[in-house]
């Protein structure tokens, strides 16, 4: 897969360098390019934020260098993404979506966002999703595209060694996973719950499945359906 980020900060996205977006790089599994897009401007100042048309607080990314950026990518053929907090969640069913696009570009903006017109004009070339991360302020969308990339790369066939670790993660089920432990089985007075070391995968099984709808109806109730209900909770992922 191709991914293009353009972003005021490329620094930001060093860390994809790291770890197993790095090891993707390396193997060729992943063509990652950072632009900055102060490389699109023409000024002294290389300026790419103007006041809200309108009026009001901050600063609004201009159209024209995120326009010639765009331009010189060649989105034909790409998927757009731009991380906005006014976006749709990101979600793993939208992250195993993305994972079956040939090429992404993420257009990370700044301040109160980029000029919508930017947007809009992509729309007509090429697909185009706004994602958010979920229901808080970050400064910019540079974060959005480690998480929208680090979401992503590990879905593409060969990135992950073990694929069925894939499969029983937070989210894969539409339930949150249950809790994990390791060696040694007692650890400062706590022990690994017993039928984890009972050798019997059919109990380890149905504890797993308990536990994670427990914890689900706690902590995520939303991600929950109305009908089979435990402690007052529905189990049944909604998706
Ligand atoms: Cl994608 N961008 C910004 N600036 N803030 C956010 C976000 C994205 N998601 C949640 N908050």
């Amino acid at each position: 897969m191709r991914v293009d980020v353009v972003t005021v900060f490329p620094a930001y996205l060093d860390a994809l360098d790291l770890s197993l977006p790095g090891r993707a790089r390396r193997n060729g599994l992943l063509d990652l390019r950072v632009h900055d897009l102060r490389d699109f401007t023409h000024d002294r100042h290389r300026t790419v934020d103007d006041t809200p048309a309108g009026g009001g607080a901050g600063m609004v990314m201009r159209p024209e260098p995120w326009g010639e950026a765009l331009d010189a990518l060649d989105l034909d053929g790409a998927t757009l993404v731009v991380p906005t907090p006014a976006g749709e969640p990101l979600t793993q069913a939208r992250a195993r979506d993305l994972a079956t696009r040939e090429r992404l570009v993420v257009a990370c903006g700044r301040y109160e966002g980029i000029d919508q017109r930017v947007v809009d004009h992509a729309r007509t070339r090429t697909e185009v999703v706004e994602v958010s991360l979920g229901d808080y302020v970050l400064n910019g969308g540079e974060v959005a595209a480690l998480a929208v990339v680090e979401a992503v790369v590990r879905l593409l066939p060969g990135v992950v060694g073990n694929p069925a670790s894939l499969v029983e993660e937070s989210h894969e089920a539409g339930l949150l996973e249950a809790p994990v432990y390791t060696r040694p089985p007692s650890w400062r007075g706590l022990d690994v719950p017993p039928v984890l070391l009972s050798g019997d995968h059919a109990r380890v099984a149905a504890w797993r499945a308990d536990a994670a709808a427990r914890r689900t109806a706690e902590r995520r109730p939303d991600l929950l359906h109305a009908s089979r209900v435990v402690d007052g909770w529905e189990v049944v992922p909604a998706v």
